[in-house]
C-alpha cells in the first residue's frame, strides 16, 4: 500500500505510515491507504496491532496543511469526517492497537495516537494540538479524546495555548504509558504486543469493548455491559482450557504450561 506499510510478525501486525518527505503528515491518500490496510488485517491470526511512523523524527506531523489550506467550510467538515471515521475505526478495531510514537505527534498525529488503545513513545517525541495557531480547531477528535484522556483543564490549556509538550510531560499527564530511547521503542512495542497476543483473544477483545463502551455510559450501564461480555467468554475453548490449566497446575506444579489460546 502506497503510504502505509503493513507487516506481520507472528500474531502482531505492524502498520507504518510512510510519507517521510512530509514528516508522515496525513493527506487524503494516506488516510485512504490506512483504511485499506485495516481491511487487510486477518483477525483470525493477528491479535494485536502496532501503529508507528517511518524514520526517527516524526510519528505523524499532523493533517496535511497544504491540502487543508484552500478547503471550503463544507470541504473542511468532510475532511474532518473522513479522518474521524478512520480514527473511530481504529478506536473500535476488534483487537488492541498500540501507538509507538517515534517523534512529532502534532495535530492529527496526536489525534491518531489517541484513537489507539495504548500509547508509548520515544524520548524525542513531541505532542501537541497546534490547530488554533492555524486558524482551525482540532478536527480529528482532538478536543474530545484529549479531554477524556488527560483532563478537561489540561486539554484546554494545551489546545487553547497551542503549546507542544515533550515526552516526559506527556508521561506525567498520562497521555503516554511509557517513554523509551528511540532505538528501544519498537522492540518495547513488539514485546508488549506479543504479550497481549499471547492472552485469550476473545477475552482481550471483550475487555477492549467493555472499557470503550463502558466509558460512554453511567456505571450501572457500564457494569451491565461488562456482565454481558464476561458471560460471552464462557463455554469457549479458551476459557475452558485457561481455567483447566490453572487447576492442573494447582494439583501438580510440574504440569505448568503456557496455554496456546485458539481464539475459539
Ligand atoms: N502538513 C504538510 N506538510 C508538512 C506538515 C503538515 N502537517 N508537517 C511537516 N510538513 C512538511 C514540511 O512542509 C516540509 O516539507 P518541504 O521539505 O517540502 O518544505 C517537511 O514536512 C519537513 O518539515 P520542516 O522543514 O518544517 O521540518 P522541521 O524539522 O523544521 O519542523 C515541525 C518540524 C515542527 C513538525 C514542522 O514541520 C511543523 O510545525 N509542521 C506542522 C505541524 C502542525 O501544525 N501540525 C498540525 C496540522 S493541523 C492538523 O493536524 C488538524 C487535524 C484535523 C484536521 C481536520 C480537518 C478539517
Amino acid at each position: 500500500m502506497g503510504f502505509v506499510n503493513y507487516e506481520v510478525e507472528g500474531a502482531v501486525g505492524i502498520l507504518t505510515i510512510e510519507r517521510p518527505r512530509a514528516l508522515n503528515a496525513l493527506n487524503s491518500e494516506v488516510l485512504d491507504d490506512l483504511n485499506a490496510v485495516l481491511d487487510q488485517v486477518d483477525l483470525e491470526t493477528v491479535r494485536c496491532l502496532i501503529l508507528t511512523g517511518s524514520g526517527d523524527k516524526s510519528f505523524v506531523a499532523g493533517a496535511d496543511i497544504g491540502e487543508m489550506s484552500t478547503l471550503t467550510k463544507a470541504e473542511g467538515e468532510a475532511f474532518g469526517k473522513k479522518g474521524n471515521d478512520i480514527f473511530l475505526r481504529i478506536e473500535k478495531f476488534p483487537i488492541p492497537v498500540i501507538a509507538a510514537v517515534n517523534g512529532f505527534a502534532l495535530g492529527g498525529g496526536n489525534e491518531i495516537a489517541m484513537s489507539c488503545d495504548i500509547r508509548i513513545c520515544s524520548e524525542n517525541a513531541i505532542f501537541g494540538q497546534p490547530e488554533v495557531g492555524l486558524g482551525i480547531t482540532p478536527g480529528f477528535g482532538g478536543t474530545q479524546r484529549l479531554a477524556r484522556l488527560v483532563s478537561p483543564g489540561m486539554a484546554k490549556q494545551i489546545i487553547f495555548s497551542n503549546s507542544n509538550i515533550k515526552a516526559a510531560e506527556a508521561y506525567r499527564i498520562g497521555l503516554v504509558n511509557a517513554v523509551y530511547p528511540q532505538e528501544e521503542l519498537l522492540p518495547a512495542a513488539k514485546k508488549l504486543a506479543a504479550r497481549i497476543a499471547a492472552q485469550a483473544p476473545i477475552a482481550v477483545r471483550a475487555c477492549k469493548e467493555a472499557i470503550n463502551e463502558g466509558l460512554q455510559v453511567d456505571i450501572e450501564k457500564g457494569v451491565e455491559i461488562e456482565e454481558k461480555l464476561f458471560g460471552s467468554c464462557f463455554e469457549s475453548y479458551d476459557q475452558r482450557e485457561g481455567m483447566a490449566n490453572f487447576l492442573r497446575k494447582k494439583d501438580d506444579p510440574n504440569k505448568v504450561k503456557v496455554v496456546a489460546f485458539q481464539n475459539k
